[in-house]
């Protein structure tokens, strides 16, 4: 449990990265109550410095005794870091929110995405696990819907930017399409394929029922945030490229009939989410304007005419900050609430 403090000892694990980078400007943006910051990465990173609030702080290899003292810890570092770092940190005592995918399905771990489920924060242990960036914005939205008229199933596509991978898959597409520019021959080292200009049906690893571990995270975790196993929900998610932003055509089923005005009003009411849908003006959402903003966009919200129940809607949100960053920092702030 978090200790009732005015300031609370910060620990950003994988703060080289893409998400920990993210994470660092939201503490600050947030003015997340930061007594200090202790920044790790791996041994390739430590000694090196990043600029907290104007000020140059060291990054840190881990060791055993990295987490005394540390209150909270924001770990991004890759799942196989999280399985054996997040129970060291928090058996020091120290409340770890975890961006991996390491500890979302354990049933003895809360997945939390505070605008659906911070009830389940009341019961963890040490460690929170931060959901899957696809899923994140998926359930801010079904999430409403869900409460006025249960969903019965949902079939979604998504559209996921390269940060979702890191930063070597940023530099990739930045590399590949100047290359294509210039006549030079495109090497492939992050994907598979050649993401400049292209479009991959791959996201993470394939498994053997012939979907992709990401496919499979959106239907679990769904799921277990919305505490409810009746959801029926497939994916097929795919990899474009755009640097940030990750867009999903979502088609839903629900056991009560609303139509697409009365979703825009409710979706309009509910935290998190800003409607974009104006299509007579060609008001959509789209990543490059949503980039660096913190809400889900909601547009093209309309009734799927093959069906009686059905919506169709797109929705965008910057995957680094509500997909990753922003919903780690809310869990925090979420915990410093509930311990006072
Ligand atoms: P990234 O840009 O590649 O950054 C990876 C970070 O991990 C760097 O800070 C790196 O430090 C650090 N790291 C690597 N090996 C380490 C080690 N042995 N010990 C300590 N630190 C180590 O990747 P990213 O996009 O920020 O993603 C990082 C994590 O966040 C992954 O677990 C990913 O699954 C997760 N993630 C979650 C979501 C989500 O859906 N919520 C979205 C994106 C990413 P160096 O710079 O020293 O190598
Ligand atoms: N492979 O947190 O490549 O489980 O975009 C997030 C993003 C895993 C995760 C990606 C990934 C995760 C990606």
């Amino acid at each position: 449990m978090l200790k009732n403090k005015s300031k609370y000892v910060v620990a950003v694990v994988g703060a080289t990265g893409a998400v920990g980078n993210e994470m660092m400007s939201v503490l600050e943006e947030r003015k997340f109550p930061v007594e200090k910051i202790r920044l790790f990465a791996s041994e390739r990173s430590a000694g090196k410095t990043l600029e907290f609030k104007g000020e140059d702080i060291v990054v840190e290899a881990l060791n055993e005794n990295s987490f005394k003292g540390i209150d909270i810890a924001l770990f991004s570092a890759g799942a196989e870091r999280s399985k054996i770092w997040a129970p060291i940190a928090a058996s020091s005592g120290c409340v770890v929110v975890d961006n991996s995918s390491q500890w979302r399905m354990d049933p003895a771990i809360p997945l939390v995405v505070p605008e659906v489920n911070a009830h389940d924060l009341k019961w963890h242990k040490g460690i929170i696990a931060n959901p899957n960036c696809s899923t994140i914005q998926m359930v801010v939205a079904l999430k409403p819907i869900h409460d006025a008229a249960k969903i019965l199933r949902v079939v979604v596509t998504t559209f996921q930017a390269v940060s979702g991978t890191g930063k070597k898959a940023m530099d990739e597409l930045l590399q590949q399409t100047t290359d294509m520019l210039n006549f030079r021959e495109v090497r492939c080292d992050v994907y598979p394929h050649q993401i400049a200009f292209n479009v991959l049906p791959h996201i993470d690893k394939f498994l053997e029922n012939g979907y992709t571990k990401e496919e499979m995270k959106m239907v679990n975790e769904t799921q277990k945030i919305m505490g409810d196993k009746s959801i029926r929900l497939t994916a097929t998610t795919v990899r474009v490229p755009v640097f940030r932003g990750h867009s999903e055509a979502l088609n839903i089923e629900t056991e009560k009939k609303m139509t697409a005005r009365e979703v825009r009003e409710l979706l309009s009411a509910a935290p998190g989410i800003t409607i974009f849908d104006a299509p007579e003006k060609n008001v959509y959402p789209l990543p490059v304007e949503i980039s660096g903003k913190d809400d889900v966009f909601v547009g093209r919200i309309r009734e799927d005419e093959s069906i009686e129940n059905g919506i169709n809607m797109w929705i965008v949100s910057d995957n680094l900050r509500k997909g990753a960053a922003l919903n780690a920092v809310q869990i925090a702030e979420e915990l410093v609430k509930m311990s006072q």
